[in-house]
C-alpha cells in the first residue's frame, strides 16, 4: 500500500465483493439492472465493463456513478478478463445486464461462500420439483430459456456431467461468485460465451469446492441476445471435449 491509499472497504464478513456488470448494448435493461443492484446493495464494489456499446448503454452508466471499464479487445471472454484485473474484491461475481439474473440471490451466494466453499452457481435446474415449473419447464426455475436453450442447457449439463464428472446442475448460467485466489491456480482462455464451461470446469477439475443454489432466471428486460444458440452451442461442445482432453480423460479432479 502507497503512504496516501486507503485500505480498500471490506463487508462485515472480512470480504469486499466485486460485482462485474457485462454489457454489449443493453441501453434497454441496464438502468433497471444497475438500479436495483445499488438498492439491493450487499457488495463494494460494482464495475460494469462494456464490449464497445453504440446504443447509449455507456451514458446510462455513467449517468448513475457507477464504474465503467470499456474494454479494449473485442469479445465475452476478453471482456471479464479485463475486469477481473481492475476489479479490487477478494470475492468475484458476474451478473448480466439484461436483468434475467436474480441479483436478490446475492446475499444467500455469499454466505456460501462463507460457510467454506471457493465458487457458488446459482443454478436453473436443480429447484426443489414442487418450486419447478416456475419456469417454462416443469423441470426448471428460468423464465429465460427458450426449448431450444433449454435442449442445449441440459445436453451441456449431460455432457458435463458424463465426461467429467460435473458436481452441478448448471453450466452455462452466468450468475457465479468465487474466491479471486482460484486464479492463483487456474488461467482462463476462452473467448466466446463458452468461458462459462471452461471456467466451471476448470474449477472443478482444480478440486475447489463448488456449490450452488437454485435461482430463478427472468425474461430479458428488452433488447436483443448476444448468444447465438448454434454457434456458442457448438463452441461450449468443443470445449467439453477440448477440457477432458487436457485433464488427461478424468471425471474429476486429482486429488489436491
Ligand atoms: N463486455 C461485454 N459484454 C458482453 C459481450 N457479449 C455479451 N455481453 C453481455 O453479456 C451478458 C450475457 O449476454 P446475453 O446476450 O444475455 O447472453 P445469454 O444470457 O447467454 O443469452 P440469452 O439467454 O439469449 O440472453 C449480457 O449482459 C450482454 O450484454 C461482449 O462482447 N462484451
Ligand atoms: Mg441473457
Amino acid at each position: 500500500m502507497t503512504k496516501d491509499s486507503k485500505p480498500l472497504k471490506t463487508g462485515p464478513d472480512g470480504h469486499r465483493l466485486s460485482v462485474i456488470v457485462p454489457t454489449l448494448n443493453e441501453a434497454a435493461c441496464i438502468g433497471t439492472v444497475l438500479d436495483g443492484l445499488l438498492e439491493t446493495g450487499g457488495f463494494e464494489e460494482l464495475l460494469v465493463v462494456d464490449g464497445g456499446s453504440d446504443d447509449g448503454t455507456q451514458a446510462i452508466v455513467e449517468e448513475r456513478g457507477v464504474q465503467l471499464l470499456r474494454q479494449s479487445r473485442p469479445g465475452f471472454g476478453p471482456g471479464l478478463y479485463e475486469a477481473f484485473e481492475t476489479a479490487t474484491g477478494d470475492l468475484l461475481c458476474i451478473v448480466d445486464a439484461d436483468g434475467s439474473h436474480n441479483w436478490q440471490d446475492l446475499p444467500r451466494m455469499r454466505a456460501t461462500i462463507n460457510d467454506g466453499y471457493d465458487y457458488v452457481l446459482a443454478s436453473r435446474y436443480c429447484g426443489q420439483f414442487k418450486y419447478r415449473g416456475i419456469g417454462r419447464w416443469p423441470w426448471s426455475t428460468s423464465n429465460d430459456d427458450t426449448l431450444l436453450h433449454e435442449f442445449g442447457n441440459l445436453s451441456i449439463v449431460f455432457l458435463a456431467k458424463l465426461l467429467h464428472g460435473y458436481p452441478l446442475s448448471d453450466v452455462m448460467m452466468g450468475l457465479q461468485m468465487w474466491r479471486r485466489s482460484i486464479f492463483d491456480v487456474i488461467q482462463l482462455e476462452e473467448e466466446s460465451q463458452a468461458f462459462e464451461a471452461e471456467f466451471k470446469l476448470r474449477v472443478h477439475h482444480a478440486g475447489f469446492k463448488m456449490a450452488e443454489l437454485s435461482s430463478v432466471e427472468h425474461p430479458r428486460i428488452g433488447g436483443e441476445a448476444k448468444l447465438n444458440a448454434w454457434t456458442d452451442g457448438l463452441a461450449t461442445a468443443r470445449v467439453l471435449f477440448r477440457e477432458w482432453k487436457r485433464s488427461g480423460w478424468r471425471r474429476g479432479p486429482k486429488s489436491r
